[in-house]
């Protein structure tokens, strides 16, 4: 697509769609990186599907995966992504936020209707999702709806992570569903109200998605935390610059991570053991 047509689509519907943006055989290199990094963050939890909440029946999450399994991060920093990415939200330089596996189960249900930027406390709307499957993602194994113009709605959280409301049952019917192939990739603004179908397959819905931000962006004055921000300091209304969310864009040398804090905390120890976030020293 041309690049104008590409940020113009982006401004109309909040999200559009390059097919082929990634060579098919580099895929399958990335993907089997992903597939290594899930499998090792995974290996501790046993639970059958139905015995995980609402949530983590929409899919196996597994969280900067880049800093642990560094063969990861030639996807999360691949050009033509972060290229495409910059563009979008109109950036000459592109952070990361963080980018996480987001593997749907066969048998997975619908991942719910909600937009992303309402979980991070970034106070400027300039951030982006590259949404990357590996396999083929269709109304059976579980494809993306994205609701046109949404992005520019006011911002609402939708606490998906205790199934709390069903947005989905209210949205489903604005959505355009889009299928990928691998190789495709599709960006969504952060406000963009998005859901997926479940899986009705017999086989594991594997995606990678990275989120990135305009450099610059600072941290909102509200009380959230998150991982991306706390881990480096970043105060309320300071600009979000620390090792966690390094520059993607221009191109780069692959950032090294740094260790993880040990934090005293249950929400913490609990995402660890589960393989969501690392447990790097
Ligand atoms: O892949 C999915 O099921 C949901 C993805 C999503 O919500 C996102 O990338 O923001």
């Amino acid at each position: 697509m041309d690049p104008t047509d590409l940020k113009a689509t982006f401004d109309r519907d909040g999200f559009v769609v390059l097919r082929g943006l990634i060579d098919r055989r580099d895929l399958a290199g990335y993907a089997a990186a992903v597939d290594r990094a899930v499998a090792v963050r995974k290996s501790a939890d046993h639970r059958r599907l139905e015995e995980k909440s609402r949530y983590e029946q929409s899919f196996l999450q597994c969280q900067y995966i880049w800093e642990d399994f560094p063969e990861v991060r030639a996807l999360t920093f691949h050009p033509a992504v972060c290229e495409v990415a910059a563009r979008l939200v109109g950036a000459d330089r592109l952070r990361l936020w963080h980018d996480q596996a987001l593997y749907k189960e066969p048998g997975g249900l619908p991942t719910q209707a909600h937009q992303d930027h309402p979980y991070w406390p970034i106070a400027e709307l300039r951030t982006v999702t590259a949404w990357i499957p590996f396999v083929e993602a269709d109304e059976a194994t579980g494809c993306m709806g994205y609701v046109p113009g949404s992005h520019r709605d006011a911002p609402r959280y939708v606490d998906i992570f205790r199934g709390g409301e069903d947005a989905a049952s209210n949205v489903a019917d604005q959505a355009r569903f889009v299928p990928a192939s691998p190789g495709d990739v599709i960006f969504h603004h952060g406000l963009t109200m998005h859901m997926a179908m479940g899986n009705r397959s017999n086989a594991m819905r594997r995606v990678y998605t990275a989120i990135y931000f305009a450099d610059g962006c600072t941290r909102d004055a509200g009380e959230m935390r998150h991982p991306s921000v706390d881990r480096c300091g970043i105060k309320p209304g300071a600009a979000i610059d620390g090792a966690a969310t390094p520059v993607a864009w221009p191109i780069v040398d692959h950032p090294v991570p740094e260790p993880w804090p040990q934090i005293d905390d249950e929400r913490f120890r609990r995402g660890v053991q589960l393989g969501i976030i690392p447990s790097l020293p």
